[in-house]
């Protein structure tokens, strides 16, 4: 069984959504970011951290692509092109999307008030944009981001775009980016993962 350390109100909703998809049983310890139980597992305080048995991952996207291979879901095999196609694409996501998003936090609430600088919510907002650009550029024509298939490059989108509605980030305009996005937002697993804080 597997455990992951993380409010699900903090990236650790990406792990439950994971484990959803894959059906597997996992607990949830609902620890906040720089408490003690997060700190004795991960000496930054950083939350989520995933837990199987022993083995301790901390960083939300090294634990989906562990579980990805580990169950062989939801990525396509290493050392396959269609592998590097769709991990260029969810690093694209992770820097132009959520660098902007957590940039914004950063300065909105997670840094002590003296290290906020005004303003910067604009500069990433802006950023955030032309990533939003950038990845529709990128689009196939495919129901997911790499194909016919949900992999966990979909699962971080998803994860995004609802932190960017909370951020009042801009929507995506492009009629088949926003079918994509209400698609993967329609998956049962993520409704499942909701449903473990009680919101859906
Ligand atoms: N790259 C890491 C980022 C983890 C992270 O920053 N998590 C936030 C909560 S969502 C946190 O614990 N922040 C506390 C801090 O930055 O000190 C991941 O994807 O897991």
């Amino acid at each position: 069984m597997y455990e992951v350390i993380g409010h699900p109100d903090t990236r650790a909703i990406r792990l439950i959504w994971m484990l959803e998809e894959l059906g597997a049983s996992y607990s949830v310890i609902p620890a906040m970011p720089q408490s003690d139980e997060a700190r004795a597992i991960n000496a930054s305080g950083k939350v989520p951290v995933l837990r199987d048995g022993d083995l301790s991952v901390p960083d939300s996207l090294a634990a989906l692509y562990y579980l990805a291979d580990k169950h062989s879901a939801l990525v396509p095999q290493p050392g396959t092109a269609a592998r590097a196609r769709h991990d260029a694409l969810l690093f694209m996501i992770l820097d132009e999307l959520e660098g902007p998003l957590w940039t914004k936090a950063r300065h909105s609430f997670v840094l002590p008030e003296k290290y906020r600088v005004a303003g910067v919510g604009e500069t990433a907002k802006k950023e955030y944009e032309r990533g939003l650009a950038n990845l529709t550029a990128r689009l196939g024509g495919g129901d997911y981001l790499t194909g016919p298939d949900f992999t966990i490059a979909d699962l971080l989108l998803g994860h995004l775009m609802r932190w960017a509605t909370k951020a009042k980030f801009p929507e995506p305009e492009d009629a088949h980016l926003k079918a994509t996005v209400a698609r993967i937002l329609n998956r049962p697993a993520l409704r499942a993962a909701d449903a473990r804080k009680g919101i859906a």
